[in-house]
């Protein structure tokens, strides 16, 4: 790769843990529809946008609903979603987060996130971690969701940086494609179904060195 400039990092899996409260508004909300939906429904929705999320859960049951009502389980499946994660905080940050983000800052490399969730500014800020991040570029930022990879080229171009000065990491296939289709590094984090489709892969970020890339 060109010298390393930037670390972009998609929020949800990577920075913190908050898919279970996805899957459980998911549930709530698939149910309401008579579809049955478990873990491994849930499987397909990470890093999946909203919009897209609610179109699988349908397909799943074979279902068509209306626009009006379509919309109305996008607010109250988020409205339950949001409620579910107001007790978030920095401890709730996954291994080696906040150790990489103060080296990144320390040594003058730029730091983005890169996330399908238009709660992201809401959950950095509960995390008290937004103040590192040069850029954020969410759900409400982009026209194309993962897996296209406009979420990180738009990234790269708000820190005036070429995508193989970056690297991408992230824990769901959506996003490790849309992460490679930009022509940055990807490093696949936390989930090892997806490390074949990454550049390379890690169980946590406390397994990766900056001094490596360096
Ligand atoms: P929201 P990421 C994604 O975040 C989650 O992985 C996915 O489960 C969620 O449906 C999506 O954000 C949209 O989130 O409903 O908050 O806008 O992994 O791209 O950071
Ligand atoms: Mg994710």
């Amino acid at each position: 790769m060109d010298k390393l400039k930037a670390l972009i990092f998609d929020l949800d899996g990577v920075i913190v843990t908050t898919e279970h409260n996805h899957f459980i508004a998911w549930k709530r909300t698939a149910e309401s529809l008579g579809i049955p939906f478990e873990e491994e429904h849930n499987e397909l929705l990470k890093g999946v946008s909203r919009v897209d999320s609610l179109k699988k859960i349908l397909e799943l049951g074979s279902k068509t609903i209306s626009t009006e009502e379509f919309n109305a389980l996008l607010i109250s499946k988020n409205e339950f979603y949001v409620d579910s994660i107001q007790d978030l905080n920095q401890s709730d940050l996954l291994p080696g987060v906040l150790s990489l983000l103060e080296e990144a800052r320390s040594k003058g490399i730029k730091l983005g996130i890169g996330s399908s969730s238009k709660n992201a500014n809401f959950i950095l800020k509960l995390l008290k971690i937004d103040h590192f991040f040069d850029v954020v570029i969410d759900g409400n930022g982009v026209e194309h969701p993962k897996p296209h990879p406009e979420v990180f080229l738009n990234g790269a171009k708000a820190l005036s940086l070429a995508p193989a000065e970056c690297i991408v990491f992230e824990d769901a296939a959506s996003g490790i494609t849309a992460a490679k289709a930009g022509g940055f590094i990807a490093i696949a984090v936390g989930n090892p179904n997806i490390a074949e489709l990454a550049d390379t892969y890690f169980n946590d970020l406390t397994e990766f060195s900056l001094e490596a890339y360096a």
